[in-house]
């Protein structure tokens, strides 16, 4: 690296020596016995240089590396870690690595997240006596703090302090927020490189002093200084995911993966950001963005919400099965939604790269992500093959005999005589979105795209129709909350159960489900307050099964068929049937022509009377145990209705 020691070469000895494995890095001296950075960050905002030399004190690292984004600082942060080996080269591909992770270390830990406020009711909704709270944790300020102290303390002793300024959303954008990820952890640094807009242009905007999301990241020195595998260093018996939206705090610590260490996404995209946008008045969902255009050359946005296990990364690259058609994406995982001057809803993707879920990512299932993935990515506990590759359960077309498969825990594999899965279900690829060949256009507008529909969804297999369109924007706000879905392999959950999880939001809430409810209800008059109105809600379920457990609908490309409807109706076309739930298509309205298997559309879009009861015996049993009374009366209003429109049903 002889530009970098060029770099330090007129600072002192003392310096070059910390800084012989890092680029940029602030002068060290040492005051009252702590190190103290000094040197570019004397550039830095004083808020930006607070932060990190809180940090400093308290985590203790051996040398602090602010980050710039380039290419060379991301080669050789990539260099680092292949020397650790956190990372292998993917020589089949451009630009590709794996990691493997400590297989203790390998999902988001919903039961160790907790939001921080002053009072629990701020944070969680009043779960009835002796009746687990599934939505969301609350954590004093005093026990925050506690957990800091207990764990924090000295706990970046001999490694690098990364400095990652990020931005959500495009650079500029009047939507967008900026946060600092301060973190131990190189694959993080090179992670959140791709999945937000990361680098000195940010460190720029910060210059004014203006305020951003404090985010201190940890893998973490367990209690007893023992790190089981030095190439991915965790705790897991100590993990903690902390927020405080009061002050926009995010406290991770124990885990480098996923969703617990990439702090921009979950932990600020969507619980920070959920209470900054209840503040600022627009909306911080879990939702894919995707364009449609129809034949005539028409073009709508929509936004989804799903949750794990829904196909929402495949839904979002679609490649329509109607001639004519073109879907685009903007997102796969997050929207921030805001009404404009004219009370048009408008949604940007915070995000800048895809960090989806590998098995059952295939030519079949999403050809888009197929081309999007093999180059300049990051892999996370996929299989690797013989001659570079990578595979995982879905990608079994690829594979040819003399390929040697080594599985996610680096044991030989062999298709179909190894029981255990190749890649460990939850792997990852962490991927630019700008190498999606479908990127929409307007992906980076500043401005966001005008939403026309929001659709919520889930896994159904029984009695819930392929889709229905809600009577109102307070019912649209109803089916939201009354989401469910078989369980997820993202999380902790396992096995097949029906598991209510509102607007797909349930890990995600930053406050009250209650309040947060009453926040969706007022957007309607929002809207109105411009004259406008907002958006259709719809409800879809591609995963209603017959009575000998085969899917009704085809599903994947054929979705499109779903869309097409939902944009007719939001072209206010008369193409729909009142029942019980909702909008359904009327007769023939929902295009089903040379789909390769007959479909059974009476049987599709039946509302089984029994079904639809025990379903609202359901919800009247989750909002009593998980709710109470924190639930805003117009949707208890919208649950009688339902209840009453059913019993009068045939
Ligand atoms: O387990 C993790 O840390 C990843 S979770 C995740 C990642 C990308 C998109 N969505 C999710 C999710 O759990 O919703
Ligand atoms: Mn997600």
């Amino acid at each position: 690296m002889p530009e970098l020691i060029e770099k330090v070469s007129n600072t002192s000895s003392y310096i070059k020596s910390r800084c012989a494995t890092t680029s940029n890095v602030g002068l060290y001296n040492h005051i009252r016995g702590f190190p103290v950075a000094k040197g570019e960050l004397d550039a830095l905002s004083p808020k930006v240089r607070a932060f990190i030399e809180e940090s400093v004190l308290l985590c203790q690292p051996e040398s602090i590396h602010i980050c710039d984004g380039t290419n060379r600082e991301n080669n050789m942060l990539l260099r680092i870690l292949q020397n650790q080996g956190t990372i292998v080269p993917l020589p089949k591909y451009d630009n590709c690595y794996l990691a493997r992770t400590n297989p203790a270390d390998v999902a988001r830990v919903e039961s160790k997240t907790f939001i921080c406020t002053n009072r629990r009711d701020e944070a969680i909704p009043t779960a009835k006596l002796n009746v687990d709270g599934k939505l969301g944790n609350w954590i004093s300020e005093n026990d925050m703090k506690m957990a800091i102290s207990n764990r924090f303390p000295g706990c970046m002793r001999g490694r690098t302090m990364y400095v990652v300024p990020f931005s959500m959303g495009p650079l500029g954008s009047s939507l967008s927020k900026i946060g600092i990820e301060i973190t131990d952890s190189a694959y993080v640094v090179c992670s959140m490189r791709i999945m937000t807009r990361m680098g000195a242009a940010v460190m720029d905007l910060l210059r004014s002093n203006c305020d951003f999301v404090r985010c201190l990241h940890s893998v973490g020195t367990p209690a007893n200084g023992k790190i089981e595998q030095p190439s991915w260093p965790c705790d897991p018996e100590r993990t903690i995911i902390l927020h405080k939206p009061a002050s926009n705090e995010i406290v991770s610590y124990g885990s480098g993966y996923g969703g617990n260490s990439l702090l921009g996404k979950k932990c600020f995209a969507l619980r920070i950001g959920s209470t900054i946008a209840k503040k600022e008045g627009w909306l911080a969902e879990h939702m894919l963005i995707l364009g449609i255009t129809n034949p005539k050359g028409e073009k709508k946005y929509i936004v989804a919400a799903f949750p794990s296990a829904c196909g929402k990364t495949n839904l979002a690259m679609l490649t329509p099965s109607l001639p004519g058609y073109k879907v685009e994406c903007i997102g796969d995982d997050i929207a921030w939604m805001k009404y404009d001057e004219n009370g048009q809803l408008r949604a940007i993707n915070p995000e800048n790269g895809f960090f989806g879920v590998a098995p059952g990512t295939s030519n079949k299932t999403n050809p888009n992500a197929m081309k999007t993935i093999f180059k300049n990515t990051i892999f996370t506990n996929v299989a690797s093959t013989s001659d570079g590759g990578v595979y995982w359960e879905g990608m079994e077309d690829t594979l040819t005999n003399d390929v040697q498969i080594t599985d996610w825990l680096g044991k030989p594999w062999i298709p179909k005589v190894t029981k255990t899965p190749a890649a460990h279900p939850n792997s990852r690829f962490c991927t630019p979105a700008k190498q999606c060949p479908i990127i929409d256009r307007n992906w980076e507008n500043p401005d966001g795209v005008p939403i026309s529909a929001i659709l919520f969804g889930g896994r159904r297999p029984n009695g819930v129709p392929l889709v229905y369109e809600s009577f109102s924007w307070q019912h649209g706000v109803f089916v939201g909350a009354t989401m469910r879905s078989e369980a997820t392999a993202a999380a902790e959950h396992k096995g097949k159960v029906i598991m209510n999880d509102p607007f797909a939001m349930r890990p995600f809430f930053g406050y009250n489900f209650g309040a947060y409810l009453k926040h969706w209800l007022s957007m309607e008059t929002r809207a109105h307050s411009y004259g406008a109105q907002p958006p259709k809600i719809f409800h879809v379920n591609w995963f209603r099964k017959d009575a000998n457990g085969q899917f009704l609908w085809p599903g994947y490309g054929d979705n499109i068929r779903v869309l097409e409807w939902i944009l007719k109706r939001i072209n206010n076309e008369s193409c729909a049937k009142k029942t019980a739930i909702g909008y359904i298509p009327s007769d023939g309205s929902l295009n089903v022509e040379q789909l390769q298997d007959e479909i059974n559309v009476n049987e599709l879009f039946s509302i089984p009377k029994e079904f639809w009861l025990k379903e609202i015996d359901d919800i009247i049993r989750y909002f009593d145990e998980q709710v109470g009374s924190d639930l805003p009366p117009e949707i208890a209003h919208e649950l009688n209705d339902l209840k009453i429109r059913i019993e009068k049903s045939n």
